[in-house]
């Protein structure tokens, strides 16, 4: 746990004004990212949300997990947007429209009456469950919270290390780059370029009605998302059906599956499961993200394209996602040294920037303002603020955090901002950005 701020004006300040961003944005059982950019229902945004959510809303941050558990599908998977029927068509794009999820129309097992996309997102909610569950235990027990979404997180572990193990080393495959959450990775370059993209004239974007076009994926990966997204869904959702010509083991989602598997093996003793089998699960996992994505070369973990070749090939691109594995325990002393040195260099500057930008400051694809290609992101800081914490490295963890205060107050809660100058980028009122300031004030 990390210490407490003293309650000075600035913090009271930024908790209000973080916590009015949240309000703002509730709809009534769920939080949108944006009221602009994003809304609807976002899966991995909602985990974050809700461990911010926790300090003041308890039962809220509750319902916000279990809206969005109650649009998992019958194969186990949690869709990584539930739309909100009540918005109109057209304003986010791929809609419910694009998707058709529509119940039925999948062997996949959509639920019937609850519109969502047919992909995910990383699974940060088991971690969030149990978070929300200690900042109340009272109140969860009273709900019966944990033994309610036991079952639900478990089956969607259970698919990711099954349906989605296209590897075959047991670490979960992304099919899209939506599905890393971090959509324009320059590490997504390369398998992307083997995709056929879309004619830009057969969609229409509504994120550049409310995003600046040079902070925005192109067109042409609109292009290439859209093609990979249409493939799944005219196969079903299929994921043994769908030809998958995208597939990636990325270090982030894996992380942080492992750490919600250990999350699990919690919620597990407190409602009576077996406890040592999530255990055993995530020491696996472990030793395989060590195994499959560890680059000794770069001092950290890499993404690996599991169509390149007999077993894949390691993607060459330094992105955070490589550094968010600092928030597993367990790992060999000598990877997580050589992580906090990588993070400490001149490709990501922490102690040196206010936060920790989102892809190597030298790569070549480098990008201050360009979303996932650069700019610094408040959940991936949040991540690596806790790693530094568990490894004993208080005083960066510390550095880090004030780092992150300045530029969610400076910027009103931004997206992204430009890792050199802090400016804000994106949209603002941004809910993540809320949240995990209030989680880390608190
Ligand atoms: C961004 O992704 C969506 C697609 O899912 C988009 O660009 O339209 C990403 O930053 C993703 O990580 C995030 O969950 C989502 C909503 O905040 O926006």
């Amino acid at each position: 746990p990390s210490p407490r701020l003293s309650p000075d004006g600035a913090g009271r300040a930024l908790r209000h004004g973080a916590q009015q961003v949240l309000l703002g944005n509730w709809t009534g059982t769920s939080t949108v990212p944006s009221r602009t950019l994003y809304p609807h229902q976002w899966s991995w945004d909602s985990a974050f949300v809700a461990i911010g959510l926790r300090h003041f809303s308890p039962g809220r941050a509750r319902g916000e997990l279990e809206t969005l558990l109650a649009a998992q599908w019958l194969d186990g998977r949690v869709p990584h947007i539930v739309f909100n029927p009540s918005v109109p068509l057209g304003s986010y794009f791929p809609g419910p429209d694009f998707w058709r999820s529509g119940g039925a129309a999948t062997g996949a097992g959509s639920p019937a009456r609850t519109e969502t996309s047919g992909i995910v997102q990383p699974p940060v909610h088991a971690l969030a469950a149990w978070l929300v569950h200690e900042a109340d235990p009272a109140g969860s027990a009273r709900s019966g919270f944990l033994a309610r979404v036991y079952p639900r997180l478990a089956a969607w572990h259970h698919y990711l290390t099954t349906a989605r193990d296209l590897g075959g080393a047991g670490l979960a495959s992304v099919v899209h780059p939506w599905e890393s959450g971090m959509d324009n990775s320059p590490c997504w370059d390369g398998p992307l370029d083997r995709i056929e993209p879309v004619d830009p004239r057969a969609f229409r974007r509504a994120d550049l009605a409310h995003g600046a076009a040079d902070h925005r994926p192109t067109d042409l990966d609109y292009g290439r998302y859209v093609r990979l997204a249409a493939d799944y869904r005219d196969h079903g959702y299929s994921d043994t059906d769908a030809p998958h010509r995208f597939a990636a083991e990325d270090p982030c989602l894996n992380a942080l599956l492992i750490v919600s598997e250990l999350a699990l093996a919690r919620i597990a003793r407190e409602t009576g499961a077996d406890a040592a089998a999530h255990e055993r699960h995530a020491a696996r996992l472990t030793a395989a993200l060590v195994e499959r994505l560890w680059d000794a070369e770069s001092g950290m973990f890499l993404c690996r394209d599991v169509r390149d070749g007999e077993g894949g090939t390691l993607i060459r691109e330094r992105s955070v996602a490589g550094l968010v594995p600092l928030i597993v325990p367990g790992l060999p002393e000598d990877v997580v040294a050589a992580m906090v040195a990588t993070a400490h260099g001149e490709r990501f500057a922490l102690g040196r920037l206010a936060m920790v930008p989102s892809y190597d400051l030298h790569g070549e694809s480098f990008h201050p303002s360009r979303y996932w290609r650069g700019p610094a992101w408040f959940n991936t800081n949040w991540l690596i603020e806790r790693g530094l914490r568990l490894h004993g490295a208080t005083d960066q963890a510390d550095a880090l955090r004030s780092g992150l205060f300045a530029a969610a107050g400076a910027s009103g809660f931004a997206e992204y901002v430009d890792p050199f100058t802090g400016r804000a980028c994106g949209a603002r009122s941004f809910s993540w950005t809320a949240a995990l300031t209030v989680d880390l004030l608190d």
